[in-house]
């Protein structure tokens, strides 16, 4: 019998929305079902894409092209895609992933504001066939996020203005509008409200696909 293809998770939003925090308890509610769960983000996720994630975020004297940050975010997905994600899919674990590449065309596109067809040409070449199945989009107003991280350092994108952070927020919304894998969860709630609202929405993911399982292995025995 051959094995089925884990769950790829992702959450997405702007700085200061808790997908840090909230990635952690979907790990945790995952395993509470008995499903072995791979917590990974972006940029980063292996030793060389972490180590692209220490470029992209530092801040530095040399400002960085917007065409060579995009090529930089797409090179550490690649490696992160064949030596992480792929390979735990494969073996039938599911993937929490903080970041994706709703997020290349909510910066890049967005804020960045690269042409939308570079970046769907690059997401074709790194990873076309192979999609999230769900994306928590944890939406939040910009000024209520940049409030929430005033107190740590902020990274090089954390030091853009407000606009760019609202042209990052719209982009979202439009993704979330235009594909049915994404759930938009209020941010602006208090964390347990947040953490109930996501785990709401983790039971009936869950609740389908146990049934397309079942469905499945239904269907092999006539
Ligand atoms: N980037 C990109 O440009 N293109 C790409 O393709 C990708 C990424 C993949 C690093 O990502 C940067 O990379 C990012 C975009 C760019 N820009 N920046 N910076 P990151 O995901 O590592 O960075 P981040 O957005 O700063 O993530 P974070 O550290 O996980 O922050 P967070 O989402 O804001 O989560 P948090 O740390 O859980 O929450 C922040 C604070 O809010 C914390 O004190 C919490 O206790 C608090 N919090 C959380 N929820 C609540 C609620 N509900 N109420 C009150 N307070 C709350």
């Amino acid at each position: 019998m051959t094995q089925q293809r884990g769950c790829f998770i992702t959450l997405e939003g702007i700085e200061g929305v808790g997908k840090s925090t909230n990635s952690l308890a979907v790990v945790r509610t995952l395993e509470a079902a008995g499903l072995s769960v791979v917590h990974t983000r972006e940029p980063g996720g292996t030793e060389l894409a972490e180590r692209l994630r220490d470029l992209l975020l530092a801040v530095d004297k040399e400002p960085v092209e917007p065409l060579a940050e995009l090529l930089l975010m797409f090179a550490g997905r690649a490696q992160h895609l064949e030596r992480l994600i792929r390979p735990a899919l494969a073996r039938g674990q599911w993937v929490v992933c903080d970041r994706f590449t709703d997020a290349t065309y909510a910066y890049q596109g967005g804020g960045r504001q690269l042409d939308e067809a570079q970046i769907a040409a690059l997401e074709a070449l790194v990873h076309g066939d192979l999609q999230p199945d769900l994306t928590l989009f944890l939406d939040l107003p910009v000024e209520e996020g940049l409030k929430r991280i005033s107190d740590r350092p902020h990274d090089r994108f954390e030091q853009e203005a407000v606009e760019f952070f609202e042209r990052v927020r719209q982009a979202y919304l439009v993704r979330a509008e235009r594909f049915d894998r994404f759930v938009i969860v209020d941010a602006a709630q208090s964390l347990p409200d947040v953490q109930a609202a996501i785990a709401a929405r983790l039971q009936v993911f869950l609740a389908a696909r146990r049934s397309a399982a079942s469905t499945v292995d239904g269907g092999g025995q006539h």
